[in-house]
């Protein structure tokens, strides 16, 4: 028996013992071992837990703070888009669930209005994909074109999403830099950041499956040229890739400024997803509508995703979307048109937040497009105690979280939306938000006048 016990390794006699004489015991403990195991994460999310938005959007949630972090609109959506909605709420009809890929009448709307933007046919059950938000668009693109060992290349900074949804494709994430040319004075434009097309063509061969591009550009506010896009579109027909254009804020652009969509381009109409927003567009962020247009041969991808995952959007939201599309599609040559009143409303919300930064000492960049404004602090940082912030994080980190806790005013950190190279050159830079009511840029306004004295 001694010999036999001897032969046997110590944790073999363990388990043994485990098993003779504490069954229970050996449930509980092999139990949670394979637990352990089976309670891992899937290996497609490794890495992906952290989220700035998680994070912000609740330090931010305090009615105290100033509230210019989040790209939510706190001015009112139309009147006509809320009246849509509480109509179609009446209807039993609209109250059950519609076509999976878009309910007919929004299909309908939305390939009306983007023919005309497109100057060209758009079937509406074919070259059209409804899904929540555009989120839920970028989704379906990924998962349905993108595969695994692809390369897709992201312009930095980019919306912070891009990267996560690429890696989970299984995907490999290529940044191409946005370069800043130096530039004299006061005042610094979303212009002033350009893709070199040397540096941008380098990060093309035969594994590059897409680019995402999005103009105009969250967080910088840059509106790409024609050119600019031309750039681009040559590359992408050079070596067969896709382009998935996030175009959420293609109504939202100032001055002379002209959004030109890349699916118009020579060439690309065959390559390209264009992705749109109700939230964005109508300022109903909360909705989460966004649609995906591009060729049946990519589209119907999207769709097979979309069908095997969210299935359908919700119903009376999309009728409502769908008759205050209609409404401007009609007055499309009409100033009072939202798509471009909006844009006018925003310009003046732009310009206040602009002399509000440059009032104390900053030198923001002037958005061509979008409702973000981006702007180095390093000035106002001299009486920043960042002494019990964690070290660890970049300086935007550690001064947006100081900001919102000593002086109840809230921005997003901007090395958020970069990649590993960017994170540097964009540490001393944080994001407002301007899409606010004049109430809330007034409050803003006084915290940044009132920076130097100490608060109470
Ligand atoms: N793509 C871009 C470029 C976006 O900006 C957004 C939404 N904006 O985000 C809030 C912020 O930056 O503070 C989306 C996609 C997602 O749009 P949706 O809300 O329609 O899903």
């Amino acid at each position: 028996m001694f010999f036999a016990l001897r032969s046997l390794c110590c944790s073999d006699i363990s388990a043994q013992l485990l098993r003779t004489r504490h069954p229970v015991q050996f449930y509980r403990f092999s139990t949670s071992a394979t637990m352990a195991f089976k309670h891992k994460n899937a290996k497609r999310i490794e890495g992906l837990d952290v989220n700035m938005w998680v994070e912000f959007t609740k330090m931010a949630a305090d009615p105290s703070v100033v509230n210019l972090g989040q790209g939510l609109p706190d001015i009112s959506p139309p009147t006509y888009v809320k009246e849509e909605l509480a109509k179609a709420a009446t209807v039993d009809r609209l109250n059950q669930y519609t076509r999976g890929f878009g309910h007919p009448l929004l299909v309908n709307a939305l390939s009306q209005v983007y023919g005309r933007v497109c100057g060209r046919k758009i079937d509406p059950y074919m070259d059209i994909l409804v899904t929540v938000g555009a989120y839920g668009s970028l989704f379906n693109a990924i998962q349905g074109l993108i595969e695994e060992g692809d390369e897709v290349i992201i312009i930095d900074p980019f919306y912070d999403c891009y990267e996560p949804m690429v890696k989970m494709a299984g995907a490999k994430p290529v940044f191409v830099s946005l370069r800043n040319k130096t530039v004299v004075g006061n005042l610094a434009s979303s212009a002033d950041w350009f893709l070199d097309p040397t540096e941008l063509e380098r990060k093309f061969n035969s594994r590059t499956k897409a680019i995402i591009l999005n103009t105009p550009h969250n967080p910088i506010g840059k509106v790409f040229t024609k050119e600019e896009l031309q750039v681009i579109a040559d590359l992408c027909i050079k070596h067969d890739a896709l382009c998935i254009s996030d175009e959420v804020y293609e109504w939202l652009v100032y001055n002379d400024n002209k959004h030109t969509k890349i699916a118009t381009l020579p060439g690309m109409w065959e390559r390209t997803i264009t992705i749109g927003s109700a939230g964005k567009t109508y300022s109903v962020t909360g909705w989460k509508l966004g649609w995906s247009i591009g060729p049946q041969h990519l589209i119907k991808h999207l769709q097979v995703v979309q069908q095997n995952s969210l299935y359908t959007c919700p119903t009376p939201l999309q009728e409502a979307l769908a008759q205050a599309l209609w409404k401007d599609f009609k007055r499309m040559d009409d100033p009072d048109c939202y798509f471009y009143s909006l844009s006018r409303e925003l310009e003046v919300k732009r310009n206040r937040m602009a002399q509000l930064l440059q009032g104390v000492g900053l030198k923001p960049v002037i958005p061509d497009g979008g409702y973000f404004m981006i702007v180095d602090v390093s000035a106002l940082s001299a009486d920043v105690d960042l002494s019990d912030m964690e070290a660890n994080q970049h300086f935007d980190y550690r001064f947006v979280k100081w900001m919102i806790k000593s002086k109840k005013l809230s921005a997003i950190p901007l090395t958020a939306f970069c990649g590993p190279e960017t994170k540097e050159q964009f540490e001393k830079y944080i994001r407002f938000c301007f899409i606010k009511q004049d109430s809330t840029l007034d409050a803003a306004e006084v915290i940044l006048k009132n920076w130097n004295k100490p608060t109470s």
